[in-house]
């Protein structure tokens, strides 16, 4: 496989001005007739020859400027087409077939439910037609789709409809795009929708026709991304200066799709689990994550569309940015405090796992294989961390004044991460450099904190390390800024300067660095406050303190964080048997009485915020703690989670038991205060459960029978299959028959199903792949029962006899062969291997090693790093 390198880059010969597609759909066959006009570069004087990517197209003939080109002088192998003797501006025409009814790797053109649609990012477009498929090509596209008109009325493309005609029983419909834009952002889509159509207004007073597309049954599911997208249009144009620039702006829900949604310019294609949203069956985790995809595919439009990538190795430039935007736009949407305590969660469990991983990688890394294995939370979510650091150390104001200039600058380019970072300093006056090296560096720095108390007053020391990384050996420092408050006993920041401020950023860009506060004594020190930089910060907090903070700290993250501490700390000792008795249940009960007078007073607060207070009150899950330690025993870290989760069930049933019934609703209500209510009350009903309480099954099948909405139903269910009550089996029955048709409801079912916890449940969730309604096409079925049990059921999936991992091993050869990307996606479970006991590495590894021999070239480098 070949490797591809950031450092041998380098520009394309020719720019592509025009595209001129005409793709013909028929069944079976589809002809894509290309013209492309082709311009030499002015630096590129001498070239004559050019190549093109194209993947698996039949090729039927090829001309240059009209001439029909015999073969001497082209070459079509190994995906390259490559066409000598090309003059300074000429037109290369083309006409291939390609078959999209047989593409079940989702990337191209392909078909859902009857529905033809594309995929073409990152390397999608070469299985349509011949092109330079890189990034740093931008094209003005002109496309005419044709196909029969009763099955397929609709017919969209990039950018506005011009012209439009019938040919007896089939039509045609051209569209054209004005703005250039490389052909990862092309798309097309032929099918039988309805629409939900509304307009925006812009700011400059332009009407903007917005168009949202899913089939007829899924209508009434499509207000709440109306409602988000016009939000984030608004929002856009009022935090970042940013109108939409098209006449109209149309979004398209799929069923089958190997990702969240697709900023196609004009034209976005979602995954329905990302647009679809009804409070009779979508969770409320699902409508925020509607609100925030929507908003995420829209903001590009800028970040991303407008202002482009030159390379792949420059993704994070699009993705991290567009992260942080969308986080930034969910945060002022609804709590900005909860908002940041669930993205850090996110960010902490999932991106510094792989940080710390065979699959580690810079967030501009500086080669891969398969660009699509790259699409990961590192590019996503730590490069939205870098640039929320160079938001704080800028400012609002001078933040807003660099995307300004960004856009402005590099409107209509492709360009690179430095870009990015120049306009910082450029109007900050700030030297990045050393920052720059959280882009090239990959690794969690951890920094560990020293707090001393002298005559000179209060000090902080500092110490950072990066762990090496796989083909990275030695880190340099990086700069972490650290904002801080000192807490006094009665919890109020103290003053730290001589300017009177309470919180400050200290800059620790050294191995070393100490800072005194003269004058200051007997206090609590909140660090990393907002989780100001990336790392994983050691501190040994003394006696009470954790308590203070978690009482007192008006920094959501920083209480948040002290909950964790205090978690973990009881967890690890039941993992490691240090609570003086062999009995785990014992231990467990001693350590949530130690918990429990704490715990008590953030449910007594929990009345001023319940989302907040539910996310203090949830255990940190059993992968996070397994993830502590090193060899892994994940039934010693089965064992210890469900005892301190029973303990603590135990330990506060009374105020469970309260929450459940104080915290019911009599009407239905979507906004941030019910629904974390509701976060609340599931929680507390799940606690009943894991403590035996014997009302637990009678709330929890009350509330399946006569649920307001989804988050209600499924939170009943999932006590029910987890805690294994007598209503499980009935329920999952009841929930299966009124859900049958609701494909993403029943991906539900098939999730909790799946995540179900027990070294038993390996047979189980090899029932599911028997169920009628499993279909291994479709990638969010497969996420649903392959990616829950290999990505929330440590128990199964680390089954002692190694049954999990032979299960494993099955799915991702089945689903690979179908569907490489998905099948590489999920093998990522698979990264925790180096950190197992011997035991189950061996096992695991055996596993991986027979499916790696027929693996697909996405598997095989996924599977290649974990084997390393
Ligand atoms: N920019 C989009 C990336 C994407 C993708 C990448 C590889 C394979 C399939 C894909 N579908 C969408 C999504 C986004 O970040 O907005
Ligand atoms: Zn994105």
């Amino acid at each position: 496989v070949k490797t591809t390198r950031l450092d041998e880059y380098r520009s394309p010969a020719y720019r592509v001005d025009e595209v001129r597609l005409d793709v013909d759909i028929h069944d079976g066959v589809t002809t894509v007739s290309s013209e492309l006009v082709l311009q030499r570069h002015a630096d590129a004087a001498g070239v004559s020859s050019m190549t093109f990517n194209g993947e698996g197209l039949s090729l039927r003939s090829l001309a240059l400027d009209g001439v029909v080109l015999n073969e001497a002088s082209y070459r079509y192998e190994a995906g390259l087409l490559t066409v000598d003797g090309l003059p300074e501006r000429c037109t290369l025409s083309s006409v291939v077939d390609i078959e999209p009814e047989k593409n079940t790797a989702l990337e191209g053109l392909y078909l859902s439910k009857g529905m033809y649609c594309t995929q073409c990012e990152a390397e999608g477009f070469r299985h349509i037609t011949f092109f330079p498929d890189r990034p740093d090509v931008l094209s003005r596209f002109t496309t005419t789709v044709r196909a029969d008109r009763a099955r397929f009325p609709l017919l969209l493309s990039n950018g506005n409809p011009v012209a439009s005609g019938e040919d007896g029983e089939r039509h045609w419909v051209t569209w054209e795009d004005p703005f250039p834009k490389p052909c990862y952002l092309f798309a097309l889509v032929a099918g039988d929708l309805a629409c939900l159509e509304d307009t925006f207004n812009t700011m400059s007073g332009r009407e903007v026709a917005l168009r949202l597309y899913a089939e007829h049954r899924d209508l009434d599911k499509l207000d709440h991304a109306m409602e988000s997208l016009k939000q984030a249009m608004r929002w856009d144009e009022q935090t970042y200066g940013r109108e939409y620039d098209l006449d109209i702006y149309m979004i398209v829900a799929v069923s089958h799709f190997n990702m969240g949604a697709m900023e196609n310019k004009g034209l976005n294609i979602f995954n329905t689990s990302c647009v679809l949203a009804h409070p009779a069956t979508t969770t409320d985790a699902g409508f925020q994550r509607v609100e925030s995809v929507v908003a995420h595919e829209y903001f590009h439009n800028w970040s991303g569309n407008r202002v482009t990538c030159r390379d792949w190795f420059q993704l994070s430039l699009k993705e991290g940015f567009t992260v942080f935007r969308d986080q930034e736009f969910s945060a002022d949407m609804n709590s900005a405090a909860v908002k940041r305590v669930e993205d850090v969660d996110f960010l902490v469990n999932h991106q510094f796992p792989e940080d710390q991983g065979p699959m580690a990688h810079p967030v501009r890394p500086s080669e891969y294989q398969k660009i699509d294995n790259f699409y990961t939370l590192t590019i996503y979510e730590k490069g939205a961390e870098i640039v929320r650091m160079q938001y704080h150390l800028l400012g609002a104001e001078g933040f807003r004044k660099a995307t300004d200039l960004y856009f402005e600058r590099f409107d209509g380019q492709a360009v690179t991460c430095d870009d990015f970072v120049a306009c910082m300093e450029e109007v900050s006056g700030l030297d990045l450099s050393k920052f720059k090296r959280w882009y090239s560096q990959a690794g969690t720095p951890v920094l560990s904190v020293t707090a001393t108390q002298d005559e000179h007053g209060y000090s902080l020391n500092f110490r950072q390390q990066t762990p090496p990384t796989p083909g990275q050996a030695e880190k340099l420092p990086v700069v972490i800024p650290v904002r801080i408050a000192l807490l006094d006993r009665d919890g109020e920041p103290v003053i730290l300067d001589e300017q009177g401020r309470r919180e400050v950023v200290l800059i620790v860009d050294q191995q070393e660095q100490g800072f005194v506060f003269p004058g200051v004594s007997g206090v609590t020190p909140s660090l990393l406050r907002g989780f100001s930089a990336p790392v994983v910060l050691q501190h040994d907090y003394q006696d009470g303190q954790l308590e203070h903070l978690l009482a007192h700290d008006s920094d959501g993250y920083c209480r948040w964080a002290a909950s964790r501490e205090l978690y973990f700390a009881a967890l690890d000792r039941l993992v490691k048997g240090e609570g003086g008795t062999a009995n785990v249940a014992q231990a467990a009960e001693q350590e949530a009485n130690q918990l429990a007078a704490v715990l008590d007073q953030v449910i007594a607060r929990a009345g001023e915020d319940a989302a907040q207070a539910a996310l203090l009150l949830a255990l940190p899950s059993e992968v996070a703690l397994g993830d502590r330690h090193v060899p892994l025993d994940p039934g010693r870290v089965h064992v210890a989670h469900r005892s301190l989760r029973r303990a603590l069930g135990h330990a506060l049933q009374s105020q469970w038991l309260e929450l459940s019934e104080s915290l019911l609703a009599t009407e239905l209500q979507m906004d941030g205060v019910a629904m974390g209510r509701r976060q609340l009350r599931n929680l507390a009903l799940e606690y009943l459960a894991a403590g035996d309480h014997p009302e637990a099954e009678r709330i929890a099948v009350e509330l399946f029978e006569l649920p307001l909405c989804m988050s209600e139903e499924l939170g009943a269910l999932r006590t029910l299959v987890h805690y294994q009550l007598p209503g499980a089996a009935q329920a999952l029955a009841q929930f299966e028959k009124r859900w049958k048709d609701e494909a993403l409801v029943m991906d539900q079912w098939f999730s909790v199903q799946a995540s179900a916890g027990g070294t038993d449940q390996v047979e189980r969730v090899r029932g599911l792949l028997q169920h009628p309604a499993f279909d291994w096409a479709t990638p969010n079925r497969v996420r649903s029962v392959v990616g829950a049990f290999a990505g929330s059921n440590p128990a199964a999936f680390h089954a002692e006899d190694g049954s999990g991992y032979r299960l494993f091993a099955e799915m991702l050869a089945k689903v690979d062969a179908l569907n490489p990307q998905i099948a590489a996606r999920i093998a990522n479970a698979a990264a925790r291997l180096p950190r197992l006991k011997a035991e189950l590495q061996g096992k695991l590894r055996a596993e991986l090693e027979s499916v790696k021999k027929g693996a697909s070239a996405n598997l095989s480098e996924v599977l290649g790093r974990v084997l390393s």
